[in-house]
C-alpha cells in the first residue's frame, strides 16, 4: 500500500517543488518540420535492430502538435513546477550557425503557456539529441562539441532567458557516455568501452561552457546540471569486487559529480588504471571549467547497482537489448565487471530494482561525498510497469490502475524527504523538488515504446491521453500540499 496523499503532503517541506519532467526527442515527433534538422538520435533510431521494438520517434507523442493540450494535463495536475528539454537541432538544425526561427517559436509559444498557468518553467538544454552534423564530426568525442553546445546554450540564453527560472546545462553525461558511446546501445550506438572516456570529458566540457555562457548572458534563472547517481554496492566479497565496485562507482558517479562540484577527477586505486589512465592525461584548466558555482543540482535517482567482478551475462540496466547484434554482446563480454540482479527486490518493466531505501542512501552519499553542495533537486524518478486500460463499468470510461506506479512514487518522495528531515542521514542535502519522470508514456530511447512510464498513458494508435491512478495521486498530494499551506 502507498503511503497515503494526505500523510505524505504532511510532510512536504514550504516551497517544496512538485514537477513532472519530459524530454524534446522523447515527446515531440515533427522531426522534419518547420526547419528541424535530423539528430544522431532520429539517425540511429532508423538503423536496422537497435531499437527494441523496431519503432522510432518520427511521431513520438506529437507533442509538438498538441502542445497546449499537454500543457492543460500539467496544470489539471496541480504540478509546480515543468522540466523539459529543448530540440537542438529544432533551434540550430546544423548545430552551428543561424537558429531556425520557427524552432524557437515552438518554445516561445510553451514558455509563455506554461507562464499564464504558474507553471515554473526548468529547461534542460541538452538531452541527447545531438544535431547529426556534429554527431558525424564524432560527437562527444570530439572536443568541439563543446563549445558548440556552449554556443548553442548562448542562443537558448538570449531567446529564453527571461523567462526560464532554472536551467539544467546537460541530462545524465553518465549515460550518453556509456550507453551511447562505451557500449553502443544509444546513439551513436559504435561501443568505444573504455575509450569512451573522453566522451564524459567533453560533455563536462561542454557543461562548464555552457554555465560560463549562460552566466554572460545574465539569464534571470538558476543554473545547474543533472547526473543521474547510482549507489553500488558489491555482490560477493573479497578485494577484487571492492575494486570494480570503485570502478563501476568512478565511471557511473565520481567522474561526474566530482569534476562538477570538487573539481576534480576521483582518485583511484592503481590497479584500476589500465581503465581510467586518461584522467592523467587531461588539461588542469579543463577541470577548473568544469567546476563552475551552480545554483543547483539535479540528481536523478532510478535503481542501485550490485557488481560483481569478471564479465557476465547482460543483466541490469545495461542489458542488451532484443535485436542488437551480437557483435555487440561480444564487447561487452571483454568488461572486467558485470551487473548482477537483485534477488528478493521486485523489478520494473526494466528489470531494474525497486528500493526506495536506496534513494536515502544515494543522498547520504551524496551528503558526505559533497559537503557544501548546492540545493539539490532530484530531477527525475519514475518506474516502467505494464499498464493495463480497463473501461469503468459505470461511466464506460478508459482507466488505469497503476498501483505499482503509484507506490514507486510515494515510497520514493518519502524516503528522499526522511533521509534529508533534520536529524536524517542526509540532513546536510537541501532538498528543494521532486520531479516525476514521466509526465506522459513516450518513446523510450533504445526500448522505443516498449516500456511506459509516464503518469499518463498515452494510446499511441490515437494519440488518447489518458490519466492514470498514478497522476491522480499526484494531483491528490498537490492539493492537500496546497490546502495545508493555505492554512498556514
Ligand atoms: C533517464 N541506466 O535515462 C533519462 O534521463 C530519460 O530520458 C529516460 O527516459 C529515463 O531515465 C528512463 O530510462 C536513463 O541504464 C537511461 O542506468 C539509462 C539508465 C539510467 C537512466
Amino acid at each position: 500500500m502507498a503511503i497515503a496523499a494526505e500523510s505524505l503532503a504532511a510532510k512536504l517541506p514550504a516551497h517544496f517543488m512538485l514537477g513532472v519532467a519530459t524530454a524534446a526527442f522523447q515527446i515531440e515527433g515533427a522531426v522534419a518540420e518547420d526547419g528541424r534538422g535530423p539528430s544522431g538520435w532520429d539517425a540511429f533510431t532508423h538503423l536496422p535492430g537497435r531499437i527494441v521494438d523496431g519503432t522510432d520517434a518520427d511521431i513520438a507523442c506529437d507533442h509538438y502538435h498538441r502542445m497546449p493540450e499537454d500543457v492543460e494535463l500539467i496544470h489539471a495536475l496541480g504540478a509546480d513546477s515543468y522540466r523539459f528539454s529543448l530540440s537542438w537541432p529544432r533551434i540550430q538544425p546544423d548545430g552551428r550557425g543561424p537558429v531556425n526561427r520557427k524552432g524557437v517559436d515552438f518554445y516561445d509559444r510553451l514558455l509563455d503557456r506554461l507562464l499564464e498557468r504558474g507553471i515554473s518553467p526548468m529547461c534542460t538544454i541538452y538531452h541527447w539529441d545531438t544535431p547529426l552534423p556534429l554527431e558525424q564530426e564524432g560527437g562527444w568525442l570530439n572536443r568541439e562539441t563543446a563549445y558548440r553546445l556552449a554556443e548553442f546554450a548562448a542562443l537558448a540564453a538570449d531567446a529564453f532567458g527571461d523567462r526560464v527560472d532554472r536551467w539544467v546545462t546537460i541530462n545524465e553525461p553518465a549515460t550518453v557516455t556509456l550507453n551511447g558511446y562505451a557500449l553502443g546501445l544509444h546513439a551513436p550506438g559504435v561501443p568505444h568501452l573504455f575509450d569512451s572516456l573522453p566522451a564524459a570529458h567533453h560533455l563536462l566540457l561542454g557543461h562548464g561552457l555552457s554555465v560560463e555562457a549562460l552566466r554572460t548572458a545574465s539569464v534571470r534563472g538558476e543554473v545547474g546540471i543533472t547526473n543521474v547517481y547510482s549507489p553500488v554496492v558489491p555482490a560477493t566479497e573479497g578485494f577484487g569486487n571492492e575494486l570494480m565496485v570503485q570502478l563501476y562507482d568512478i565511471l557511473f558517479n565520481g567522474m561526474f559529480a566530482d569534476p562538477v562540484l570538487l573539481g576534480s577527477y576521483p582518485r583511484f586505486n592503481p590497479l584500476l588504471t589500465p581503465f581510467l589512465a586518461y584522467f592523467h592525461t587531461v588539461p588542469e584548466e579543463d577541470i577548473a571549467l568544469m567546476h563552475q558555482p551552480l545554483d543547483f543540482y539535479g540528481l536523478n535517482y532510478y535503481f542501485p547497482s550490485r557488481i560483481a567482478p569478471g564479465p557476465g551475462p547482460l543483466t541490469g540496466p545495461h542489458a542488451k537489448p532484443e535485436g542488437v547484434p551480437e557483435q555487440f554482446v561480444q564487447d561487452v563480454q571483454d568488461m572486467p565487471f558485470h551487473l548482477t540482479g537483485w534477488p528478493g527486490y521486485e523489478r520494473t518493466g526494466f528489470g531494474w530494482p525497486v528500493a526506495p531505501q536506496y534513494l536515502g542512501v544515494a543522498l547520504t552519499e551524496m551528503a558526505r561525498r559533497y559537503p557544501g553542495m548546492p540545493p539539490v533537486y532530484i530531477t527525475e524518478g519514475g518506474a516502467s510497469f505494464t499498464d493495463v486500460v480497463v473501461e469503468d463499468a459505470l461511466t464506460g470510461e478508459p482507466e488505469v490502475a497503476d498501483v505499482k506506479r503509484t507506490e514507486y512514487l510515494a515510497d520514493h518522495i518519502n524516503a528522499a524527504l526522511e533521509a534529508t528531515a533534520p536529524g536524517g542521514p542526509a540532513e546536510a542535502i537541501d532538498l528543494r523538488g521532486y520531479y516525476v519522470w514521466t509526465l506522459m508514456d513516450n518513446f523510450e530511447w533504445a526500448a522505443g515504446y516498449s516500456q511506459r512510464f509516464g503518469l499518463v498513458y498515452v494510446d499511441f494508435a490515437t494519440q488518447r491521453r489518458i490519466p492514470k491512478a498514478s497522476y491522480k495521486w499526484l494531483q491528490q498530494l498537490a492539493s492537500h500540499r496546497d490546502r495545508a499551506r493555505a492554512r498556514l
